[in-house]
């Protein structure tokens, strides 16, 4: 009881200083992207894609042009042009097949967005992380160092603040640094654990990426620190496809027993790679939410060519900005924004506006684990508002009538609430038998909605 006493009166007593943060995703530049030329061949073409006529500003179809992304960018500026850092969470090379890239095709991309970024915001720290796609060939992201690690450190100098972080990126693609008094940012290399990754297929600890991660999260307990971790390949499940996964399922169990095990100096990760926007919520054997997730959109529409995914696949660009306490690093809010393509494309300009707020829009008190817990419980309640919400801004309303059958909802609830494995088949198995809301209820909601607003209006 004192000590719950002590515990709120210096609660109290810390002003509470709120700062803001960016997070940008997923860029994919197309440097063969344009509006004039042979059809099928204006944009790079992947997976039997091909579009006829892709508009300046990007198209669904194909990966963004410099246009959209510098104006993605600018837009950050606009909107927020004193945040704190910015986080940058990989993925910057078209979607094509090897042959049609080559290590300095994927180094000089890499530099173009280092280059972007720099001229836009010349005064901020950016903490990046590669994606699978920083790579060539794509994928194969090595253990022990590289001519691609050792031009990207050279590119990312500036925003390490010492020379130990430096020459870990070089080695394994990853590194951490002191980015505030109370605030570690660990930079991790999840591309080393990923199943399409085959160089590292058989080790036991690709690069020592597991053993540093566990010595620097407890480094930061011992020096009172919290961290937050980035990263681009998340562990768990994709939202949009039945036990699609990324990681090679040891690597995803070492991952997350790592979270749970540290969980109490882990203020927040943010991963990128799904180009959608959704979260995931990490519990410790009781059942308890220990950790979470923020996954954030790509700033490129490109649609997904893998096939069996739920709806059409693509997206519109996104950039997020995060509101958090500089003291405590609690997330206090997410602001999400974003451009309407087609809107671009008809109107000549992409106009990048607010999607939603995760307080306002959800109603939640803040982007903290609870609150994030409380808000996937909500998901398998009987209220399907919120959910239906949450699916909305899922591809960030590329289709406003897109729905979600009791299948694609099963799929979302499992992969935000089951990162594990085990956890992830016994939640697809109950909710499949049992407790999902039924598509008619939620037919019959939106009917009731309907008539409520035509009788009130
Ligand atoms: C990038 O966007 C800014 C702001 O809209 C604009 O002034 C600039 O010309 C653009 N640059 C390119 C290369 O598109
Ligand atoms: C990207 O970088 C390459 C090599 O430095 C350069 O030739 C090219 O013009 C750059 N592209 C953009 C859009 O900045
Ligand atoms: C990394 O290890 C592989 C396999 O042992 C080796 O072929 C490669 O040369 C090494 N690379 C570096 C940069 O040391
Ligand atoms: C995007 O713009 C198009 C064209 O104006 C419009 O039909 C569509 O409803 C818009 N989407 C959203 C989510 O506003
Ligand atoms: C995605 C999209 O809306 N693409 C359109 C962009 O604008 C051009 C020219 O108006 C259209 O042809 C594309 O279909
Ligand atoms: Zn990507
Ligand atoms: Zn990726």
């Amino acid at each position: 009881m004192f000590l719950l006493f002590v515990v709120l009166v210096w609660t109290q007593s810390v002003a509470t200083e709120d700062g803001w943060f960016w997070q940008v995703t997923d860029f994919h530049y197309d440097p063969r992207y344009s509006t004039a030329g042979v059809p099928g061949e204006m944009c790079h073409v992947s997976g039997g894609q091909q579009d006829g006529s892709p508009g300046v500003w990007g198209d669904y179809l194909c990966d963004a042009p410099w246009a959209l992304i510098n104006s993605s960018v600018y837009a950050m500026r606009q909107i927020e042009a004193n945040p704190d850092f910015i986080l940058w969470t990989g993925d910057d090379t078209p979607h094509v097949p090897n042959e049609e890239l080559g290590q300095q095709v994927v180094i000089n991309i890499i530099g173009n967005l280092t280059s972007l970024l720099k001229e836009v915001f010349p005064t901020k720290r950016v903490y990046a992380a590669l994606g699978n796609h920083d790579y060539h060939p794509k994928n194969q992201l090595p253990p022990n160092g590289s001519d691609i690690y050792d031009a990207v450190a050279g590119f990312w100098r500036d925003w390490m603040d010492d020379d130990g972080a430096n020459s870990a990126f070089k080695q394994g693609g990853y590194y951490a640094v002191s980015a505030a008094p109370h605030l570690r940012i660990v930079s991790v290399n999840t591309n080393l654990h990923y199943k399409s990754n085959l160089v590292t297929k058989d080790m036991e600890d690709p690069g020592g990426h597991f053993a540093w991660l566990d010595r620097v999260l407890g480094d930061a307990q011992t020096n009172s620190e919290m961290v937050f971790i980035v990263g681009h390949l998340p562990p768990g499940f994709f939202e949009l496809k039945r036990s699609q996964y990324w990681m090679y399922p040891n690597f995803n169990e070492r991952y997350n027993e790592l979270i749970r095990k540290h969980s109490s100096v882990i203020a927040g990760q943010f991963f990128g790679h799904h180009h959608t926007d959704s979260f995931r919520v990490f519990y410790d054997d009781d059942g308890s939410a220990v950790s979470s997730m923020f996954l954030c959109p790509a700033v490129t529409p490109w649609r997904t060519t893998l096939p069996g995914i739920s709806g059409f696949g693509a997206n519109n660009p996104g950039v997020r900005l995060y509101k958090y306490d500089r003291q405590t690093l609690q997330i206090k809010d997410v602001v999400q924004y974003y451009t309407n393509l087609t809107e671009a494309n008809l109107s000549g300009r992409p106009v990048w506006q607010e999607a939603y707020s995760l307080t306002v829009t959800f109603g939640l008190p803040d982007g903290g684990t609870d609150s994030l817990h409380r808000l996937a419980s909500s998901f398998t309640g009987p209220d399907v508002s919120q959910f239906r919400k949450y699916h909305q801004f899922n591809t960030l309303s590329y289709d406003p009538t897109e729905t979600c059958d009791n299948n694609c909802w099963v799929d979302h609830v499992c992969s935000i609430i089951a990162v594990g494995h085990d956890d992830y088949d016994v939640c697809v198995n109950d909710k499949i038998t049992g407790g999902a809301p039924e598509s008619k209820k939620i037919e019959m909601v939106l009917v009731l909605t309907c008539l409520l607003t035509v009788l009130i209006v």
